[in-house]
């Protein structure tokens, strides 16, 4: 497993996200592919078995399929990939306190295409707990921490997320923030962002309180990637998803506890 070194985090605590290269192996990046390309093509809103169609900012964002770990092995390898597990443990974890463990509160796939793009949300400023960036007394203590694993290289003219580095930090607000995300404008343009490219393989971790979104894909084709996002054991799935007993049942001790980290308490029936 791949332990955060010194330069992670201080780079994590400075910007915000890091870059973890080549983080899933070629025959993964390929099984998410062709499991991608297996599922039907739902309408928005539609479900296949546990996973859902719903597209975020509809028309803008692309295709979203929610709850995607249900929608195969190969998704289910990502649970605990070993790139990244000591980087949310650590990051995201509780470490050293009596709730220490992980939970992945959203994941889902994202088909986008030309014209796609994601407006600007979160940041420091006024930002919502869930998704805050702490360190306090030499431990990180994060809200929510996002791995957006790329399953197609992702460089100019692709789409790429743009980030707003040290934003997660900030105590001020964008001065135009605000016209980005409210007109719903791509903050392609917006002062101070960096598009982070990616190649297929590698993945973004971020603090979700960092202020961030993606550019406009220009390029035809489509941008795939699978975005996992972490956070304290205690949390609650965002949308209400539940993952099936099916899937508890299948995957490893270690992968349950990271979906289901508190088993539910009831009395013993009769
Ligand atoms: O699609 C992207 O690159 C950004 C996704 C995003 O903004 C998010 O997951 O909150």
């Amino acid at each position: 497993m791949a332990t955060p070194t010194e330069l992670d985090d201080y780079l994590f605590d400075l910007r915000g996200y890091l870059v973890l290269e080549q983080a899933l192996e070629p025959d993964l990046v390929d099984d998410l592919n062709t499991a991608l390309d297996a599922l039907p093509r739902l309408q928005p809103q539609a479900w296949f078995g546990n996973v859902q169609r719903v597209d975020n900012n509809p028309g803008d964002a692309g295709l979203e399929l929610q709850n995607i770990v249900e929608g195969g092995s190969a998704f289910e390898r990502l649970i605990d990939h070993p790139s990244w597990l000591g980087h949310v443990r650590r990051y995201c974890g509780e470490q050293d306190s009596y709730v220490e463990g992980l939970f992945i509160d959203e994941c889902f796939a994202t088909i986008r295409q030309h014209g796609g793009f994601f407006p600007v949300h979160s940041g420091g400023y006024r930002g919502a707990v869930r998704g805050q960036y702490r360190y306090d007394n030499g431990l990180f203590r994060c809200g929510q921490v996002n791995i957006l694993m790329a399953l197609t290289d992702i460089g100019v003219g692709d789409g790429g997320t743009l980030v707003v580095p040290g934003s997660h930090k900030s105590n001020l607000q964008h001065p135009c923030f605000e016209d980005y995300a409210t007109w719903r404008t791509p903050m392609d343009t917006m002062p101070g962002v960096v598009e982070v490219h990616l190649r297929k393989g590698d993945a973004l971790l971020f603090c979700d309180g960092l202020s961030h979104g993606a550019s406009t894909r220009t390029n035809p084709g489509e941008r795939r990637a699978v975005i996992y996002r972490y956070g304290p054991s205690w949390a609650t799935t965002r949308y209400g998803y539940t993952y099936s007993e099916e899937l508890l049942t299948r995957v490893t001790p270690q992968r349950k506890a990271i979906l289901r980290p508190i088993p539910p308490r009831q009395p013993p029936t009769a």
